[in-house]
């Protein structure tokens, strides 16, 4: 829908009132926003998926079976007793969804890589088919001007690894995912520049493994002790990933992780909060992107874990943290407001309000400001020198109207207020390079089934017929200009 005044029509307004106007200190300052509001040249904007959530097509090709499958099949798990089996049936319909993301004007998308596609007992020979899928896709999106940046593992482990040694309880599931890693690097890396490794290794382990609020396959309830380990061997994949990838990939490939970082945001921004902030981030991310930046768990984190501590070594720590290209971050909302405190750690986690607003999902808070501190404060604290916005979106109660319309201000609101915040920080200079909206279509959102809808495209589940929403629109107007409007 065109506007009818835009921020030009207001400039070009106060110019028009006369010399004297456009002279005077006031007039000049009304012509700045328009630039005020831009993101760097050459910003990368992209959508984000993941396999299982999009995929369908789960006996395609020989493709073994994920925890996922095992889970989302397992009676009243899912909201609906939905499952991953159709999905969005992209497996399919890809070339439909690349036309999407170009009508978008994306030039990056972000797709998981179904490791049990790839060996579908975890381990031992890989299927010959395995890489086809990813193969045409990969060849598609280049085809079509829109760079691939593949994440190894969002979530869906082969069922054989879970049923043969505990899964990520098991050091020989690190090695396992290393060689998966090498092996993919070595035949994608031709076309595939930028590969994330794993996809928010804090939500699968404290949800899929541990007693979190919601429940995530393989829907374990582990002690702190066994958690640990787990936190440990994740963060060993990660890095014997990287390695594999710098060893077998082709030079110059560009590999980092996607992290569910937990977001401490200042409550009031003083000089004294935002240093809390800051020693926050590193203590809450401590068995995770702390332990991966700096190759060493901290004494508060060790202190705290006491006898539930990991067991590690310090080849494993070095392995562990391996340098990274980038770093991805996935930004929903702030975990933590944070002031300073007296306390000796420094800072103190404030408690949330009853009121406070959140989207259509329950756990999905509204604070446009995580997008400003999460960046900002993980290139400030581990002085990382390229940032992907890897995740960032929200659930709406999306309605089709009589006229096929569907009008999700609500998502709108929600992306224009984070973005507002993520140009806050590229204006400031914070080295974000691109921001991958998630997501690109409707899809299988975990335990919530199909419930709640995160895509710029509708889909109907049982058509499988795909329309843009009213955000789909605002995406695109935004990319074009490479700024807000
Ligand atoms: C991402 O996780 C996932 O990477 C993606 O697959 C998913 O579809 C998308 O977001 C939307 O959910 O304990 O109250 O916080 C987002 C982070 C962390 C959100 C765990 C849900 C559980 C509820 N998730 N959280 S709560």
């Amino acid at each position: 829908m065109a506007s009818i005044f835009t921020r030009r029509d207001f400039a070009g307004g106060a110019l028009a009132l006369g010399a004297a106007a456009a002279s005077s200190p006031m007039a000049l300052a009304a012509v700045e926003p328009a630039s005020a509001s831009s993101f760097p040249k050459g910003f990368v904007w992209g959508t984000a998926t993941s396999a299982y959530q999009i995929e369908g097509g789960v006996n395609e090709e020989g493709r073994g079976r994920s925890i996922w499958d095992t889970y989302s099949h397992t009676p009243s798990k899912i909201h609906g007793n939905a499952n991953g089996d159709r999905a969005s049936d992209h497996f399919h319909r890809y070339k439909e969804d690349v036309a999407l993301m170009k009508a978008l004007g994306t030039t990056a998308y972000r797709f998981s890589i179904a490791w049990p596609r790839v060996f579908p007992d975890g381990t031992g020979a890989a299927n010959p088919q395995g890489l086809d899928f990813y193969n045409r896709l990969i060849d598609e999106l280049l085809a079509n001007g829109i760079e691939p940046f593949a994440t190894l593992y969002h979530w869906d482990l082969p069922q054989a690894l879970q049923d043969r040694m505990g899964g990520w309880e098991s050091l020989d599931t690190a090695k396992a995912f290393g060689d998966y890693a090498g092996y993919v690097a070595s035949r994608l890396t031709d076309r595939v520049r930028n590969v994330f490794t794993i996809n928010e290794s804090s939500t699968f382990i404290d949800f899929g493994y541990g007693a979190g609020p919601v429940e995530l396959a393989p829907g374990l309830k582990l002690s702190q002790a066994r958690l640990n380990q787990i936190r440990h061997h994740v963060a060993l994949g990660h890095g014997l990933a990287v390695q594999a990838i710098r060893a077998q990939g082709r030079t110059g490939t560009k590999v980092g992780l996607a992290e569910n970082v937990v977001s401490c945001v200042p409550a009031i921004e003083t000089a004294e909060n935002i240093r809390a902030s800051e020693i926050a981030t590193r203590e809450m991310n401590a068995g995770y992107l702390t332990a991966i930046l700096e190759g060493k768990y901290t004494d508060a984190f060790l202190a705290y874990a006491g006898k539930n501590a990991p067991r590690f070594t310090a080849e494993e720590l070095k392995i562990i943290s391996s340098p990274i290209d980038f770093v991805g971050l996935n930004i929903y909302m702030p975990q933590h407001y944070v002031s300073a405190s007296d306390h000796p750690n420094g800072f103190s986690l404030l408690p949330f309000p009853t009121s406070f607003p959140h989207m259509a999902s329950d756990w999905l808070r509204i604070g446009p400001e995580a997008m400003y501190w999460a960046p900002r404060n993980v290139a400030k604290v581990w002085d990382v020198k390229q940032i992907y916005i890897s995740e960032n979106g929200t659930s709406a109660a999306d309605k089709v109207l009589a006229d096929g319309r569907i009008i999700d201000l609500d998502r709108i609101m929600y992306l224009r207020n984070y973005l507002t915040q993520l140009q806050r920080a590229t204006s400031e200079g914070v080295p974000v390079a691109g921001y991958f909206q998630w997501s690109l279509i409707d899809n299988f959102e975990w335990s919530d089934g199909l419930d709640k809808r995160f895509g710029l495209y509708h889909v109907d589940f049982e058509t499988q017929k795909r329309t843009p929403k009213l955000s789909a629109e605002f995406y695109r107007q935004l990319i074009a200009a490479n700024a807000l409007k």
